[in-house]
C-alpha cells in the first residue's frame, strides 16, 4: 500500500485509480442517447518555429510562479477574478461533470473568520498532528499556524470537489475522477493567476474543511480540496531559495 503525502487525502491508495470512491449502481438516470458531435474547430496552425517559440514563452512565464505567503491589501478587480474562475471551468473533468465549486471571498469580515477557523486547527496541525518529520521537512519554507496573508489578501478562493450531485430531476449524480479533476482545474487557475501578473500558494487547509464549507454555505457533498490567498506580493516578501529539477529529471523520453 502506498503512503500518501496528505494525510487529509481520502481517496483510495492503489496504483489503479477507480473512478469514484463509492459504488453507484443506480441506473435510472443513464442516457443511452449517444449525444451529438459537433465539428472542432481548429483555431490554429502554427509553424514549428512559432510553436517552439510560444511554448518557450509561456514556459518561461510559468517558470517565474512562485509560492508567496506575503501579501499587500492592494485590492484586486473581481472582473480578473472572474476570469480566473472561469479559466478554472475549462478544465476536462470526469464525463463532463465539472465537479467544482470555487467560493470567492472578499468580504473583510469573511476573510477574518476564516483566518480565525484555519489558524485554530493549524495551530493543532502543527503541535499535535504533523509529527517531528513533517515539520522538519517544512522548515525551509519557514511555514507556521500563523497565516496572516488569509486576512490581508485581496481575495480569498476556496476550492470545492464535488464528490457527486444532484441533476436538474433531484437525481444523484455520480462524479468520476472528482478529486483529480478539480486538481487540474487549479492547475489552469494558477496559470492563469500568474499570467494576470497576480500572486498564490496553494494551501490545504487541513481539518478545517467542514467549518469552511459550513461558513460559505455550501453542500454536505461539497468538500474542500485547496484554499488559494489572492492578490498582490508585499513590498518585502520573501520566498524559499528552491530549485527546480531540470528536465533529464523530470522527462523519461523513449523517442
Ligand atoms: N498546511 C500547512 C502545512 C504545510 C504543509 C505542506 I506538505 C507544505 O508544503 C506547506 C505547509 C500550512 O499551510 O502551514
Amino acid at each position: 500500500k502506498l503512503e500518501s503525502c496528505d494525510p487529509t487525502d481520502d481517496t483510495p491508495n492503489s496504483e489503479y485509480i477507480t473512478p469514484n470512491g463509492d459504488i453507484d449502481d443506480d441506473d435510472s438516470a443513464f442516457n443511452f442517447d449517444e449525444g451529438e458531435h459537433v465539428p472542432f474547430e481548429k483555431k490554429f496552425d502554427y509553424t514549428e518555429e512559432e510553436m517552439l517559440q510560444k511554448s518557450r514563452q509561456f514556459y518561461e512565464e510559468m517558470n517565474d510562479r512562485r509560492s508567496v505567503r506575503f501579501f499587500s491589501n492592494r485590492p484586486v478587480p473581481l472582473r480578473v477574478i472572474e476570469n480566473i474562475i472561469r479559466t478554472a471551468g475549462t478544465g476536462p473533468s470526469g464525463a463532463h461533470t465539472e465537479p467544482w465549486t470555487f467560493s470567492v471571498v472578499r468580504d473583510q469580515a469573511m476573510k477574518e473568520q476564516i483566518r480565525e477557523i484555519i489558524e485554530a486547527e493549524e495551530k493543532v496541525n502543527y503541535e499535535k498532528r504533523m509529527g517531528n518529520k513533517w515539520l522538519n521537512d517544512l522548515k525551509a519554507i519557514g511555514t507556521t499556524y500563523k497565516k496572516p496573508y488569509l486576512s490581508v489578501c485581496s481575495t480569498l478562493i476556496v476550492i470545492f470537489k464535488q464528490v457527486y450531485s444532484f441533476d436538474e430531476r433531484g437525481q444523484r449524480k455520480t462524479h468520476y475522477y472528482h478529486e483529480i479533476s478539480t486538481a487540474i482545474s487549479v492547475g489552469l487557475m494558477l496559470a492563469a493567476i500568474q499570467k494576470a501578473g497576480l500572486v498564490t500558494c496553494t494551501t490545504t487547509p487541513m481539518n478545517a474543511g467542514p467549518r469552511l464549507r459550513k461558513i460559505l454555505g455550501r453542500e454536505s457533498y461539497e468538500k474542500v480540496l485547496l484554499l488559494l490567498p489572492v492578490g498582490y506580493a508585499s513590498e518585502n516578501a520573501t520566498v524559499p531559495d528552491f530549485k527546480r529539477k531540470s528536465l533529464e529529471d523530470i522527462m523519461d523520453l523513449h523517442d
